[in-house]
């Protein structure tokens, strides 16, 4: 069902639905055409959030083939690899993660071997909600039900490596902002034997040399102990529990209390799991002294002292304390984030010395976070700051398109073009404005 929309509106919905239906394969949809020929996780959550509002069955087929990917131990990899296309089309492909000699990943798809921000029961909420017929929206959440469960049950079981209830990462591609800079400390603490790890040549300009070599090393290093959970546990030497990965965590355990509902299932578990998530992360990752969330390093038993748009990720916690929102509200009106230039928010603190205005995850702005912080805000009735970020998020795509990321100071469009996620979340932020007139 295609919303009624005034002006230009027309002109962006049509321009970001011709994007997804060029990035659809015929059973999933590429983040992009070239750069990502594979299905991502997270990506795939955005753009069934998207398609849930213009082509239904394509967003519930999305769902679908991602959870074919899913392991034996309900682990949803980050990665389902698109067995039609070329084998060096993208690294790290296949080859590096050899999923095909796991008795727990699926016989039928080969897939990565670690995992993603787990925003799958709250795209399957959305997804019910948006739905035209309840009853066939119904049917297909008890068919992914099983999966969704599984995959929460993965997390409690081998990723509470804290034990404290939240979920942690062990590698910087399962936060989805692979190369921010609260990764630079552990990461400069890995000590790699001598090897070079990643190929000398890699197909796209991304970060290379000393970084690439430490991101495969975890991997190979996770993957030869056959990606044992036990491995993660004693002596991955990368265990973070991350703000933004445990909020989605929460968001999707507060849905899957829902969908129970809806399902006739039991909501109580999901309930007290939610309150242990929320507790966690409130009592380990909230830094009082700076008024923000971040990162906690397992290894060292220290948070991460730099501020990233992960910060605000608990924004999605209706529980949060009145506190930390007023705190989280402060940090992101000042200079160091959206205040800085009239943009959406940038992905790290403008005044970190980290900062770099034109380098993948530290310090672009990208639309994906922005929306987590704008379906944060809308829920906390911050009804200004929803308002801010809807409108220069709209007003950054109509500037520079479906880009993958942008200038946060000039909105100039960076990597690659016709990004899913970009469209599909320009699909939700138009469809809810809809929805609100019409209310
Ligand atoms: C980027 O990550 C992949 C590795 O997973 C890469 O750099 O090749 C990130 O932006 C990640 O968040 C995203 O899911 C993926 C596909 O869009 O690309």
């Amino acid at each position: 069902m295609s919303p009624r929309l005034t002006g230009d509106e027309s002109a962006l919905w049509q321009a970001a639905a011709r994007v997804l239906d060029a990035n659809w394969t015929g059973a999933a949809t590429v983040p992009s055409p070239g750069l990502y020929p594979h299905q991502w996780s997270w990506d795939s959550a955005f753009v069934c959030m998207g398609l849930a509002r213009h082509r239904h069955e394509r967003a519930e087929q999305e769902l679908v083939s991602l959870f074919r990917g899913q392991w034996e131990s309900g682990m949803l990899p980050h990665i389902v690899f698109n067995g039609g296309v070329e084998r060096h089309a993208y690294f790290p492909g296949p080859e590096l993660w050899r999923s095909g000699e796991q008795s727990r990943a699926p016989g039928d798809a080969e897939t990565s071997g670690i995992t993603q921000p787990p925003l799958h029961a709250f795209a399957a909420l959305r997804l019910y909600r948006a739905a035209a017929d309840h009853d066939r929206g119904r049917n297909f959440l008890r068919a992914i039900w099983p999966g969704l469960l599984a995959q929460h049950a993965y997390l409690a079981r081998h990723r509470d490596l804290g034990g404290a209830g939240l979920a942690a990462i062990c590698h910087p591609w399962e936060s989805g902002l692979d190369n921010s800079p609260a990764w630079d400390r552990p990461l400069a603490a890995l000590q790699l034997p001598p090897a070079s790890y990643a190929p000398a040549r890699l197909p796209r300009a991304l970060p290379t040399g000393v970084d690439y070599d430490r991101y495969v090393w975890l991997v190979t290093t996770f993957r030869d102990t056959g990606y044992a959970d036990g491995h993660l546990r004693d002596d991955h030497p990368f265990v973070v529990e991350d703000p933004l990965f445990n909020a989605t965590y929460l968001a999707s355990t507060h849905a899957l209390a829902e969908l129970a509902g809806i399902i006739g299932a039991d909501p109580e578990p999901h309930r007290e799991a939610a309150r242990r998530i929320h507790e966690a992360l409130n009592d380990r990752l909230w830094d009082p002294d700076h008024a923000c969330f971040r990162p906690l390093d397992l290894r060292t038993g220290k948070q991460i002292p730099v501020a990233t748009i992960s910060s605000f990720g608990p924004l999605l916690d209706p529980d949060l304390p009145a506190a930390a929102v007023r705190g989280l509200v402060d940090l992101l009106l000042s200079a160091r984030f959206a205040g800085a230039a009239g943009y959406p928010v940038p992905t790290c603190d403008i005044q970190a010395p980290s900062f770099d205005r034109a380098a993948y995850w530290r310090g672009p702005t990208w639309i994906n976070t922005n929306w987590l912080l704008w379906t944060g805000a809308s829920a906390q009735g911050l009804q200004v700051i929803a308002d801010l970020l809807y409108g220069s998020t709209l007003r950054l795509i109509r500037q520079s398109g479906f880009r993958e990321y942008f200038d946060p100071f000039d909105g100039t469009g960076r990597g690659s073009h016709d990004f899913s996620w970009s469209a599909a979340l320009v699909l939700d932020l138009l469809a809810a404005r809809r929805s609100s007139r019409a209310a």
